[in-house]
């Protein structure tokens, strides 16, 4: 018996292009966010090069402009991602065997669970994401389609430790991180993060499949980051509507530019926002005067080598890893034992 933690079923407004909130978005309300992540946000603001975590692009907009970004042709990792699980579907449901239980976390739409869960005959799903709203419409939709499927949504932050329902099976756990998600975290933090799921999938016949974007052509991917419809500018500044309201701030995301480069010395995409012009920020307790061009760093998106990352997985406790990967080798979906 399927069963929500959270509270409401919500349907997401009309993709590709949701619209901005109304009421403008510079309006000052009271804080929305709890103390500790006011501190957080207020911190990253604070510092000599401004910087807020790519975990605040995921408000209800948010979500639906990322949904719309992984339907634009130049954002290949979703549909590349599809490519690979579609291509390989024998021998990854052979490699991984059957999981009774999947666990997403970051699970957004869980469309790829959708897949996997059919594939693998999954028994139970625990979906977990920040973005709760959005969350709760997409597990009933699963519900939906999967009516056999024990699936819960639980929103919660991942990188904060990961409380799972009671009554989800401990053994035959597969941790399932599609989306090359694990590429928005800088490497020391990716590695934690891995930790935490071989925490998770420890019991007996637990395991990992996991999404990696390798790296490729830097035009090629500077377009993947910086598309022809303006898609994933609009995603990049509505992190500073969320943020309005987060901790009380009057940014105008008008007066901020979208900028995507490749840093091949890290091997990934850095995501900024540029001032328009000079302005001051405020919010509840603090403000902030930028300069013309001045920046704020809003998400890295590591692109890392096979073996770069099957080194990780060793280190986090995983064993026997295995990749499948597309004709071009842009992409690789990986699976590794607990
Ligand atoms: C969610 N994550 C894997 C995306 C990425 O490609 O790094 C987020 C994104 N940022 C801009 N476009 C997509």
């Amino acid at each position: 018996m399927p069963v929500a933690i959270l509270a409401h079923d919500r349907q997401p407004a009309t993709i590709p292009l949701p619209a901005a909130p109304r009421g403008g978005s510079t309006s000052r309300a009271g804080p929305e966010a709890p103390p500790v992540e006011r501190a957080e946000i207020t911190s990253g603001l604070l510092r000599g090069s401004a910087c807020l975590s790519p975990k605040y692009f995921y408000d209800q907009r948010g979500s639906e402009l990322f949904e719309a970004i992984t339907r634009l042709p130049e954002y290949y990792p979703t549909r590349t991602e599809r490519a690979v699980l579609l291509r390989h579907a024998g021998a990854i449901a052979q490699t991984v065997g059957t999981h009774g239980v999947v666990i997403e976390p970051g699970a957004g739409s869980c469309d790829k669970a959708r897949v996997l869960c059919r594939l693998l005959r999954a028994r139970q799903y625990v979906a977990i994401d920040i973005s709760a709203d959005y969350l709760q419409g997409a597990v009933a939709r699963l519900r939906a389609a999967l009516p056999g499927l024990d699936a819960w949504a639980v929103g919660g932050d991942i990188t904060a430790g990961m409380q799972l329902p009671p009554g989800i099976a401990a053994r035959d756990r597969l941790v399932f991180y599609p989306g090359s998600s694990i590429g928005n975290f800088d490497p020391p933090a990716a590695l934690a993060l891995l930790q935490r799921m071989h925490e998770l999938a420890a019991g007996e016949g637990g395991g990992i499949l996991i999404g990696i974007d390798l790296p490729k052509d830097v035009a090629v991917l500077q377009a993947a980051y910086d598309d022809a419809a303006g898609v994933t500018a609009e995603f990049n500044r509505n992190i500073l509507a969320h943020v309005n309201r987060l901790i009380g701030a009057d940014f105008d995301p008008r007066q901020w530019r979208h900028e995507a480069f490749f840093n091949t010395a890290e091997s990934r995409i850095e995501m900024h926002l540029a001032a328009c012009g000079p302005q001051r920020v405020r919010w509840h307790g603090g403000e902030r005067d930028f300069a013309g061009g001045e920046r704020i760093h809003t998400e890295n998106s590591y692109k890392y080598p096979l073996p770069v990352f099957m080194d990780m997985l060793a280190r986090a406790g995983f064993h026997a890893p295995q990749a499948w990967t597309d004709k071009r080798g842009w992409y690789a979906l990986v699976h590794a034992r607990a």
